[in-house]
Protein backbone atom coordinates (compact mmCIF):
# COMPACT_ATOMS: atom_id res chain seq x y z
CA UNK A 1 0.00 0.00 0.00
CA UNK A 2 1.33 3.69 -0.83
CA UNK A 3 0.67 6.86 1.06
CA UNK A 4 1.69 9.87 0.98
CA UNK A 5 1.06 10.37 4.68
CA UNK A 6 2.01 7.07 6.69
CA UNK A 7 4.77 4.26 6.31
CA UNK A 8 3.37 0.78 5.89
CA UNK A 9 5.18 -2.45 6.34
CA UNK A 10 4.35 -5.88 7.54
CA UNK A 11 6.79 -8.44 8.84
CA UNK A 12 6.13 -11.69 10.31
CA UNK A 13 2.40 -11.33 10.84
CA UNK A 14 2.75 -7.37 12.27
CA UNK A 15 1.72 -4.44 10.30
CA UNK A 16 3.79 -1.01 11.45
CA UNK A 17 2.15 2.22 10.46
CA UNK A 18 3.71 4.73 11.20
CA UNK A 19 2.14 8.56 10.86
CA UNK A 20 4.88 10.42 9.11
CA UNK A 21 4.52 13.82 8.99
CA UNK A 22 7.32 14.67 11.19
CA UNK A 23 8.05 18.42 10.17
CA UNK A 24 4.69 19.11 11.36
CA UNK A 25 5.53 16.33 14.34
CA UNK A 26 2.76 14.35 11.97
CA UNK A 27 0.04 16.56 12.88
CA UNK A 28 -3.33 14.73 11.78
CA UNK A 29 -5.20 16.59 8.61
CA UNK A 30 -7.78 15.67 6.88
CA UNK A 31 -5.65 13.23 4.33
CA UNK A 32 -3.90 11.46 6.94
CA UNK A 33 -7.18 10.93 8.68
CA UNK A 34 -8.56 9.56 5.37
CA UNK A 35 -5.11 7.51 4.58
CA UNK A 36 -5.68 5.54 8.04
CA UNK A 37 -9.07 4.85 7.81
CA UNK A 38 -8.27 3.57 4.33
CA UNK A 39 -4.79 1.34 6.31
CA UNK A 40 -6.92 0.19 8.66
CA UNK A 41 -10.09 -1.17 6.24
CA UNK A 42 -6.96 -2.64 4.36
CA UNK A 43 -5.46 -4.20 7.46
CA UNK A 44 -9.13 -5.75 8.36
CA UNK A 45 -8.87 -7.64 5.18
CA UNK A 46 -5.48 -8.30 5.11
CA UNK A 47 -5.20 -12.18 6.58
CA UNK A 48 -1.36 -12.06 6.59
CA UNK A 49 -2.01 -9.15 9.13
CA UNK A 50 -2.53 -10.34 13.14
CA UNK A 51 -1.15 -7.64 15.17
CA UNK A 52 -0.85 -4.12 14.57
CA UNK A 53 1.57 -1.38 15.67
CA UNK A 54 1.03 2.43 15.27
CA UNK A 55 3.34 4.78 15.84
CA UNK A 56 4.83 8.67 14.91
CA UNK A 57 7.76 9.16 12.28
CA UNK A 58 10.83 10.96 13.18
CA UNK A 59 12.30 11.45 16.45
CA UNK A 60 10.06 13.96 18.67
CA UNK A 61 6.62 13.05 18.23
CA UNK A 62 3.86 9.92 17.88
CA UNK A 63 0.95 12.70 16.89
CA UNK A 64 1.12 16.30 17.79
CA UNK A 65 -2.73 16.63 17.99
CA UNK A 66 -4.72 17.83 14.84
CA UNK A 67 -3.60 19.93 11.90
CA UNK A 68 -4.01 23.44 13.49
CA UNK A 69 -3.30 25.17 10.47
CA UNK A 70 -5.90 23.43 8.60
CA UNK A 71 -8.46 23.22 11.30
CA UNK A 72 -8.14 27.07 11.95
CA UNK A 73 -10.83 28.63 9.31
CA UNK A 74 -13.19 25.39 9.35
CA UNK A 75 -16.94 27.08 9.72
CA UNK A 76 -18.96 25.23 12.86
CA UNK A 77 -20.35 22.50 9.60
CA UNK A 78 -16.55 21.47 8.62
CA UNK A 79 -15.24 21.19 12.17
CA UNK A 80 -17.82 18.67 13.07
CA UNK A 81 -17.07 16.54 9.99
CA UNK A 82 -13.68 16.85 10.24
CA UNK A 83 -13.67 15.21 13.96
CA UNK A 84 -16.46 12.66 12.64
CA UNK A 85 -13.33 11.65 10.74
CA UNK A 86 -11.47 11.19 13.61
CA UNK A 87 -14.64 8.99 15.25
CA UNK A 88 -14.46 6.62 11.81
CA UNK A 89 -10.88 5.94 12.33
CA UNK A 90 -11.37 5.62 15.95
CA UNK A 91 -14.19 3.05 14.93
CA UNK A 92 -12.10 1.40 12.75
CA UNK A 93 -9.01 0.84 14.86
CA UNK A 94 -11.44 -0.21 17.86
CA UNK A 95 -13.65 -2.62 16.04
CA UNK A 96 -10.27 -4.08 14.45
CA UNK A 97 -10.74 -7.61 14.92
CA UNK A 98 -6.95 -7.45 15.65
CA UNK A 99 -4.74 -5.56 18.99
CA UNK A 100 -3.22 -2.45 17.82
CA UNK A 101 -0.57 -1.74 20.16
CA UNK A 102 0.64 2.50 19.97
CA UNK A 103 4.15 2.78 20.43
CA UNK A 104 4.03 6.45 21.88
CA UNK A 105 7.69 7.58 20.63
CA UNK A 106 7.36 11.59 21.57
CA UNK A 107 4.41 14.15 22.28
CA UNK A 108 0.57 12.61 22.08
CA UNK A 109 -1.13 15.58 22.15
CA UNK A 110 -4.67 16.09 21.68
CA UNK A 111 -5.52 13.85 18.81
CA UNK A 112 -2.97 12.06 18.88
CA UNK A 113 -3.02 11.22 22.66
CA UNK A 114 -7.22 10.57 21.57
CA UNK A 115 -5.16 8.08 18.97
CA UNK A 116 -3.36 6.40 20.99
CA UNK A 117 -6.48 5.88 23.36
CA UNK A 118 -8.35 3.81 20.73
CA UNK A 119 -5.98 1.23 20.65
CA UNK A 120 -5.68 -1.48 22.54
CA UNK A 121 -2.13 -0.98 24.64
CA UNK A 122 -0.03 2.12 24.44
CA UNK A 123 3.61 1.78 24.96
CA UNK A 124 5.66 4.97 25.74
CA UNK A 125 8.89 6.04 25.06
CA UNK A 126 10.64 7.84 27.95
CA UNK A 127 10.75 10.97 26.15
CA UNK A 128 6.65 10.42 25.63
CA UNK A 129 4.84 13.77 26.55
CA UNK A 130 0.35 13.14 27.00
CA UNK A 131 -1.59 15.79 26.80
CA UNK A 132 -5.13 17.34 26.20
CA UNK A 133 -4.08 21.07 25.08
CA UNK A 134 -7.04 22.08 23.45
CA UNK A 135 -8.28 24.68 25.75
CA UNK A 136 -5.03 26.61 25.16
CA UNK A 137 -6.85 26.67 21.25
CA UNK A 138 -10.06 27.83 22.61
CA UNK A 139 -11.96 24.28 22.07
CA UNK A 140 -12.01 20.95 23.10
CA UNK A 141 -11.35 17.45 22.52
CA UNK A 142 -13.10 16.79 19.36
CA UNK A 143 -11.76 13.35 18.61
CA UNK A 144 -12.87 11.23 21.86
CA UNK A 145 -10.91 12.59 24.57
CA UNK A 146 -13.32 13.70 26.85
CA UNK A 147 -15.10 9.85 26.98
CA UNK A 148 -12.01 7.68 26.29
CA UNK A 149 -9.52 9.43 28.81
CA UNK A 150 -12.10 9.99 31.27
CA UNK A 151 -12.88 5.84 30.91
CA UNK A 152 -9.58 5.27 30.81
CA UNK A 153 -8.05 7.14 34.28
CA UNK A 154 -11.00 8.65 35.94
CA UNK A 155 -13.03 11.51 35.26
CA UNK A 156 -10.97 13.32 38.01
CA UNK A 157 -7.83 13.04 36.08
CA UNK A 158 -9.21 13.42 33.07
CA UNK A 159 -10.59 16.51 33.88
CA UNK A 160 -7.48 18.09 35.45
CA UNK A 161 -5.66 17.02 31.74
CA UNK A 162 -8.68 18.52 29.98
CA UNK A 163 -9.19 21.51 31.86
CA UNK A 164 -5.73 22.63 32.42
CA UNK A 165 -4.23 21.64 29.13
CA UNK A 166 -1.08 20.12 30.86
CA UNK A 167 1.24 18.05 29.71
CA UNK A 168 2.29 14.62 31.61
CA UNK A 169 5.29 12.54 30.96
CA UNK A 170 5.60 9.16 30.51
CA UNK A 171 6.36 8.41 34.13
CA UNK A 172 3.30 10.07 35.37
CA UNK A 173 1.01 8.68 32.60
CA UNK A 174 2.64 4.82 33.34
CA UNK A 175 1.47 5.48 37.14
CA UNK A 176 -2.11 7.04 36.23
CA UNK A 177 -2.65 3.87 33.94
CA UNK A 178 -2.44 5.74 30.94
CA UNK A 179 0.19 3.11 29.41
CA UNK A 180 1.30 0.05 29.98
CA UNK A 181 4.60 0.68 30.13
CA UNK A 182 7.56 2.70 29.42
CA UNK A 183 11.29 2.27 27.97
CA UNK A 184 14.17 4.11 27.11
CA UNK A 185 13.63 5.88 23.68
CA UNK A 186 16.19 3.40 21.47
CA UNK A 187 14.34 0.14 22.89
CA UNK A 188 10.42 1.52 22.22
CA UNK A 189 10.05 -0.46 19.26
CA UNK A 190 11.54 -3.49 19.72
CA UNK A 191 9.86 -3.98 22.80
CA UNK A 192 6.57 -2.87 20.81
CA UNK A 193 7.41 -5.84 18.24
CA UNK A 194 8.27 -8.27 21.10
CA UNK A 195 5.01 -7.88 22.44
CA UNK A 196 2.91 -7.99 19.27
CA UNK A 197 4.94 -11.19 18.45
CA UNK A 198 3.83 -13.09 21.40
CA UNK A 199 0.05 -11.77 20.61
CA UNK A 200 0.79 -12.86 17.29
CA UNK A 201 1.70 -16.48 18.54
CA UNK A 202 -1.46 -16.79 20.28
CA UNK A 203 -4.98 -18.38 19.00
CA UNK A 204 -6.10 -15.10 17.17
CA UNK A 205 -9.56 -15.57 16.78
CA UNK A 206 -9.32 -15.32 20.99
CA UNK A 207 -7.15 -12.47 21.26
CA UNK A 208 -9.87 -11.32 18.63
CA UNK A 209 -12.90 -11.96 20.90
CA UNK A 210 -10.83 -10.95 23.63
CA UNK A 211 -10.90 -7.45 22.33
CA UNK A 212 -14.62 -7.49 21.78
CA UNK A 213 -15.98 -8.32 25.23
CA UNK A 214 -13.18 -5.98 26.45
CA UNK A 215 -14.62 -3.14 24.22
CA UNK A 216 -18.18 -3.91 24.15
CA UNK A 217 -18.65 -5.08 27.60
CA UNK A 218 -17.25 -2.21 29.46
CA UNK A 219 -20.08 -0.54 27.63
CA UNK A 220 -22.82 -2.56 29.17
CA UNK A 221 -23.65 -3.00 32.82
CA UNK A 222 -21.89 -6.60 34.66
CA UNK A 223 -24.68 -8.97 34.24
CA UNK A 224 -25.25 -8.38 30.35
CA UNK A 225 -21.39 -7.97 29.66
CA UNK A 226 -20.85 -11.49 31.49
CA UNK A 227 -23.50 -12.73 29.09
CA UNK A 228 -21.34 -11.14 26.56
CA UNK A 229 -18.50 -12.82 27.70
CA UNK A 230 -20.17 -16.41 28.30
CA UNK A 231 -21.41 -16.19 24.43
CA UNK A 232 -17.98 -15.53 23.40
CA UNK A 233 -16.23 -18.17 25.50
CA UNK A 234 -18.54 -20.50 23.70
CA UNK A 235 -17.97 -19.81 20.43
CA UNK A 236 -14.64 -20.19 20.99
CA UNK A 237 -15.39 -23.99 21.64
CA UNK A 238 -16.25 -23.81 17.14
CA UNK A 239 -12.34 -23.24 16.67
CA UNK A 240 -10.20 -25.17 15.36
CA UNK A 241 -7.71 -23.28 17.62
CA UNK A 242 -9.66 -24.47 20.78
CA UNK A 243 -8.94 -27.95 19.73
CA UNK A 244 -5.72 -27.16 19.03
CA UNK A 245 -4.31 -24.99 22.30
CA UNK A 246 -6.01 -27.37 25.01
CA UNK A 247 -5.18 -31.05 22.79
CA UNK A 248 -1.32 -29.32 22.61
CA UNK A 249 -1.48 -28.82 27.09
CA UNK A 250 -2.48 -32.03 27.50
CA UNK A 251 -0.05 -33.87 24.93
CA UNK A 252 2.55 -31.23 26.74
CA UNK A 253 3.34 -29.49 23.86
CA UNK A 254 3.79 -25.68 22.14
CA UNK A 255 0.55 -25.09 20.44
CA UNK A 256 0.17 -24.37 16.80
CA UNK A 257 -2.46 -21.86 16.51
CA UNK A 258 -3.95 -21.72 12.64
CA UNK A 259 -6.21 -18.42 13.64
CA UNK A 260 -9.55 -20.28 12.58
N1 LIG B 1 -0.83 21.11 13.94
C1 LIG B 1 -0.11 21.67 12.96
N2 LIG B 1 1.22 21.88 13.02
C2 LIG B 1 1.85 21.50 14.15
C3 LIG B 1 1.17 20.92 15.23
C4 LIG B 1 -0.24 20.73 15.09
N3 LIG B 1 -0.97 20.13 16.03
N4 LIG B 1 2.08 20.67 16.21
C5 LIG B 1 3.26 21.08 15.76
N5 LIG B 1 3.13 21.58 14.52
C6 LIG B 1 4.19 22.14 13.66
C7 LIG B 1 4.63 23.51 14.12
O1 LIG B 1 3.75 24.51 13.64
C8 LIG B 1 6.01 23.61 13.53
O2 LIG B 1 5.89 23.90 12.17
P1 LIG B 1 6.93 24.96 11.49
O3 LIG B 1 8.29 24.32 11.63
O4 LIG B 1 6.46 25.03 10.06
O5 LIG B 1 6.81 26.23 12.25
C9 LIG B 1 6.52 22.16 13.64
O6 LIG B 1 5.36 21.33 13.78
C10 LIG B 1 7.41 21.93 14.84
O7 LIG B 1 6.72 22.38 15.97
P2 LIG B 1 7.34 23.42 17.03
O8 LIG B 1 8.32 24.31 16.37
O9 LIG B 1 6.19 24.04 17.76
O10 LIG B 1 8.11 22.39 17.97
P3 LIG B 1 8.45 22.59 19.51
O11 LIG B 1 9.40 21.47 19.86
O12 LIG B 1 8.87 23.97 19.81
O13 LIG B 1 7.05 22.33 20.29
C11 LIG B 1 4.99 21.18 20.71
C12 LIG B 1 6.44 21.07 20.24
C13 LIG B 1 4.96 21.53 22.22
C14 LIG B 1 4.33 19.83 20.49
C15 LIG B 1 4.27 22.29 19.94
O14 LIG B 1 4.49 22.07 18.53
C16 LIG B 1 2.78 22.34 20.15
O15 LIG B 1 2.33 22.82 21.17
N6 LIG B 1 1.97 21.82 19.17
C17 LIG B 1 0.57 21.89 19.22
C18 LIG B 1 0.00 20.84 20.14
C19 LIG B 1 -1.49 20.97 20.24
O16 LIG B 1 -2.04 21.97 20.63
N7 LIG B 1 -2.22 19.87 19.87
C20 LIG B 1 -3.64 19.82 19.91
C21 LIG B 1 -4.22 20.26 18.64
S1 LIG B 1 -6.00 20.40 18.69
C22 LIG B 1 -6.53 18.82 18.52
O17 LIG B 1 -5.78 17.90 18.41
C23 LIG B 1 -7.99 18.67 18.55
C24 LIG B 1 -8.43 17.29 18.09
C25 LIG B 1 -9.90 17.28 17.86
C26 LIG B 1 -10.38 16.83 16.51
C27 LIG B 1 -9.63 15.64 16.00
C28 LIG B 1 -10.31 15.02 14.81
C29 LIG B 1 -9.39 13.98 14.26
Amino acid sequence: MNFENLLYEVSDGIATVTVNRPKALNALNAATLKELINCFAAIRDDEAVKVVILTGGGEKAFVAGADIAEMQSLDAVEASRFARLGHELAAAVEELPKPVIAAVNGYALGGGCELALCCDIRLAAENAQFGQPEVNLGVIPGFGGTQRLARLIGKGLASELIMTGDMIDAAEAHRIGLVNKVFPAADLMTAARKMAGKIASKGLVAVGFAKAALRDGLEMDLARACNLEADLFGLCFATADQKEGMQAFLEKRPAKFVGK
